[in-house]
């Protein structure tokens, strides 16, 4: 603080402030920040230099921190609906309004008639991570529904098949690799997702300065695109068949080597019979890369000393997706770059269990119910998001009479959502976790609001299973709850104690004690278990006493792999040894643990699942497709996340702008200037144009999350530049049929002069 402003008694205000840490939950990169706060209200934050993970590494939507913490439009008390309209009341009032309204719908319909769609933001909060599962488990829904199949459930399928574990992320260790693919992401942007990696951006320029390569295989010229070395644009879609034909050029050209692998791998011999026939000639037209480019990435993967194959998005919600998440670690299984230094390694999370000997699993199952109208197969206990408007508004058996929305826009972030939005209004009750009167809670009964980041704890609960340094780091509040106020812990506990008959106003902490009850139960009746045979109730009473979450993360740290083992280690990990290390735990460099992780039948790495290997039928089936007409693809912006923060005036403004990308020449020959028309399988917008060669020809661009002119909206600054949703092009029935994800880039589009 140099200039401080002189308050009217004389004193400065640096007098008054005080600066906390805060891990900011804002994307995946996790960075540690130091908040300013003044009175309550955070004024500044900027990167925290002595976070070991971070390292001062801040972006805009971090240092913005202050804005959307204090956001005018953040609701600080609950809405429920009366006569139609919704209004502030009291949490007495609002935790009274949902035992009524939900409790009457599961005593009419059953808690498995009240659907659950978990968003984004739960990936970032301790809640998301520790209690929405008990409202799911107290409901006894199969109806739930998540960002995950907008997202990265592809990812968790191929993991599952392959390695038994759907959570086992591979993980780029960009630190230390020679040479690194990043296919369909754009963490200049995004700052990574499934690697946690805080500073991507310096963290690639590091790896070009020590001499190693990067190649960014992607549509768009993306910033990423242009720090790498080499810049390839496929058409939109195509990954898995380019990845195939890569995987054909190692068996080809004699190029696969598993190295330490080799005794942990089976069915090399089917990857190779399925990628036999799609050399780089016969997928070249299809994916638009010339044959030699193909080979080229191929030859470089395996002669460099170290080098991993990176995707996300564009891998991910894609036609085929599932087959493309997993011909990534296809590839880097065969370069012998899994679970290496400097290829794709598996993180080993603070909270996750301690090692137990290797075994064999049950492998991974999908379809173990299916969704009562279109008969989608469950992944991970999950029907697809862009089933959740036929569930809700088919009669019959079994419809849904309820929905609870936590963290989650749906109405902006899946298909069609204006067919979701009136399914909403046609439900018998609707509550929603959100901070925000948004495009989806609108449609709620009641809305129950979380306290703003800054009074909330933060630990990486999702998070810890993928970052590139093993640590471990925990935020208690920067600043004290409202009295009265209960976060979010303490909202979603309520809501589990209506479930459980106990009534709202009872004790939240009886939820947290009878989880602890039943971990500890099962932990210490496990032999392979660091607290096999001990007495859970010694090991509750060694629990630092506090809030309920506090008494959970401590359980799980301290039988984790870093963990005290409730003193057996007395050296080791307990949530009171992280208080006493604000700035955090670094736990080093990912270490090879390949065999703690597979969990396969075989318990060998299954290279080739079944269902994956059927399923590349249809992709051979594609190749003969013709190649004409628009696709569209998404892009993200730095100042922006997902549909929730365009009310920043920080953020909003300047290029941060919902426009349809095109390349010049293509706007020309379509005789596009300043505004054009989009159709879609779904619908048709209009968007502003904004010309650049950046994207290949043939594809269009235009962001999500946009589109905030609906009624009844509490979002002022979002509603005076509102966009329109890109979503509402595509009608949602076009998914990855092994994950239910939808298909959000490479949909074919026409487009016109507006
Ligand atoms: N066309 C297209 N569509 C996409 C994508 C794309 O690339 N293209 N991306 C997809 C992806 S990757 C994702 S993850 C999804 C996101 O899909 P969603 O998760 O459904 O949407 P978000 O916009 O992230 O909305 C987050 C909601 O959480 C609320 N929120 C923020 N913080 C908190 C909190 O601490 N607690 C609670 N309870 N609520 C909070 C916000 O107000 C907002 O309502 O969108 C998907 N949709
Ligand atoms: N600033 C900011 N950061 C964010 C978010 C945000 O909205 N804004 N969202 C967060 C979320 S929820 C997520 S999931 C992550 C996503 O993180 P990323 O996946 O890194 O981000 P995207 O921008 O979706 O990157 C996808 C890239 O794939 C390209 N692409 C599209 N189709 C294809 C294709 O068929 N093949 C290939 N090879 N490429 C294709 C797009 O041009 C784009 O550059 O970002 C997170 N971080
Ligand atoms: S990169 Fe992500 S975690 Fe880091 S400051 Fe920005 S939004 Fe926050
Ligand atoms: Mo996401």
């Amino acid at each position: 603080m140099t200039s401080a402003p002189v308050a009217a008694n004389g004193s400065t205000a640096a007098e008054h402030t005080h600066t906390a840490l805060r891990i900011c939950p804002f994307c995946e990169a996790t960075c540690g920040l130091v908040l300013t706060i003044d009175a309550g209200t955070v004024i500044a934050a900027r990167g925290d230099r002595d976070d070991v993970f971070s390292a001062g590494f801040v972006c805009p939507k971090g240092a913005s921190f202050g804005e959307l913490d204090g956001d005018p439009d953040r609701l600080t008390a609950p809405l429920v609906r009366r006569d139609g309209e919704l209004v502030e009341a009291t949490w007495d009032e609002a935790f009274q309004s949902v035992a009524d309204g939900l409790g009457a719908v599961v005593r009419d319909h059953g808690g498995p008639s009240v659907a659950v769609y978990a968003g984004n933001p739960n990936a970032h909060t301790i809640a998301g991570a520790l209690y929405v599962p008990l409202v799911i488990k107290g409901l006894g829904t199969r109806m739930t529904f998540s960002a995950s199949t907008l997202d990265q459930m592809p990812k968790h399928v191929s993991l599952g098949m392959t390695f038994g574990n759907p959570l086992a992320f591979t993980v780029p260790d960009v630190d230390r690799t020679d040479h690194l693919v990043v296919i369909g992401a754009n963490p200049l942007v995004s700052n990574g997702s499934l690697a946690t990696v805080a500073d991507f951006p310096g963290k690639l320029k590091a790896l070009r300065k020590r001499g190693g390569r990067l190649v960014v295989i992607d549509p768009a010229r993306t910033r990423t695109a242009d720090l790498a070395d080499h810049h390839i644009a496929p058409r939109p879609g195509t990954d898995a068949a380019l990845l195939l034909a890569v995987v054909h050029t190692l068996f080809d050209e004699d190029l696969v080597t598993l190295g330490a692998l080799a005794d942990h791998v089976v069915g090399v011999d089917e990857v190779r019979a399925v990628a036999d026939d799609f050399a780089p000639e016969a997928v070249a037209g299809y994916c638009g890369v010339p044959p030699d480019e193909i080979r080229t990435v191929a030859r470089e993967l395996a002669a460099a000393p170290s080098s991993v194959v990176y995707g996300r998005m564009g891998t991910s919600t894609v036609e085929f997706g599932t087959v493309g998440s997993w011909l990534v670690d296809v590839v880097n299984v065969l370069t012998g770059n899994l679970d290496s230094p400097g290829g794709a390694m598996f993180p080993q999370s603070p909270v996750s269990a301690a090692p137990r000997p290797p075994k064999p699993g049950r492998g991974f199952r999908t379809g173990r119910w299916h969704s009562r109208v279109s008969g989608h197969p469950e992944v991970l206990s999950e029907l697809p998001a862009s089933a959740l408007a036929e569930e809700l508004e088919t009669p019959g058996e079994g419809q849904a009479r309820a929905v609870i929305t936590i963290a989650g826009n749906p109405v902006l972030s899946a298909p069609d959502g204006d067919r979701l939005g009136h399914a909403l209004e046609g439900v018998d009750f609707m509550l929603s976790i959100d901070p925000y009167l948004n495009e989806t809670t609108r449609h709620a009964d009641v809305i129950l609001p979380p306290p703003p980041p800054s009074q909330s704890a933060h630990f990486d609960v999702a998070l810890s299973s993928t970052p590139v340094r093993n640590n471990a780091r925990y935020s208690p509040p920067a600043v004290d709850l409202p009295p009265g106020r209960p976060d979010e812990p303490e909202i979603l506990s309520r809501i589990a104690l209506i479930l459980y008959g106990l009534g709202p106003f009872a004790d939240p902490a009886l939820v947290d004690e009878q989880v602890i009850a039943a971990t500890l139960a099962k932990e210490t009746a496990d032999p392979d278990s660091p607290v096999a045979g001990r007495d859970p109730a010694e090991l509750v009473e060694l629990l630092a006493p506090g809030r309920g979450y506090e008494r959970r993360l401590d359980m799980m740290l301290r039988m984790g792999p870093y963990g005290d083992w409730f003193g057996a280690r007395p050296d080791g990990l307990t949530l009171q040894r992280l208080k006493d290390t604000p700035h955090g735990i670094d736990f080093g460099a990912l270490r090879p643990r390949l065999t703690e992780i597979l969990r396969t039948p075989s318990g060998k790495v299954e290279l080739a699942p079944p269902s994956i290997v059927e399923d590349v039928a249809r992709l051979r089936s594609a190749l003969t497709r013709g190649a004409d007409g628009f696709v569209l693809i998404g892009r993200r912006h730095l100042r922006s996340n997902n549909s929730w923060m365009h009310n920043l005036p920080a953020l909003s403004g300047g290029t941060n702008r919902c426009t349809l990308q095109i390349h010049p020449a293509d706007a020309a020959e379509l005789g596009v200037t300043d505004r054009a028309r989009i159709k879609g399988p779904g619908g048709e917008l209009e968007a502003p144009v904004e010309l650049t060669d950046a994207l290949r020809r043939g594809v269009v661009s235009l962001p999500h999350g946009w589109g905030h002119d609906a009624a009844g909206v509490r979002q002022t600054v979002a509603a005076g530049h509102p966009g329109v949703n890109v979503n509402q092009l595509n009608d949602g029935t076009s998914l990855d049929p092994l994950s239910g994800t939808a298909v959000l880039n490479g949909i074919p589009v026409q487009i016109s002069p507006a």
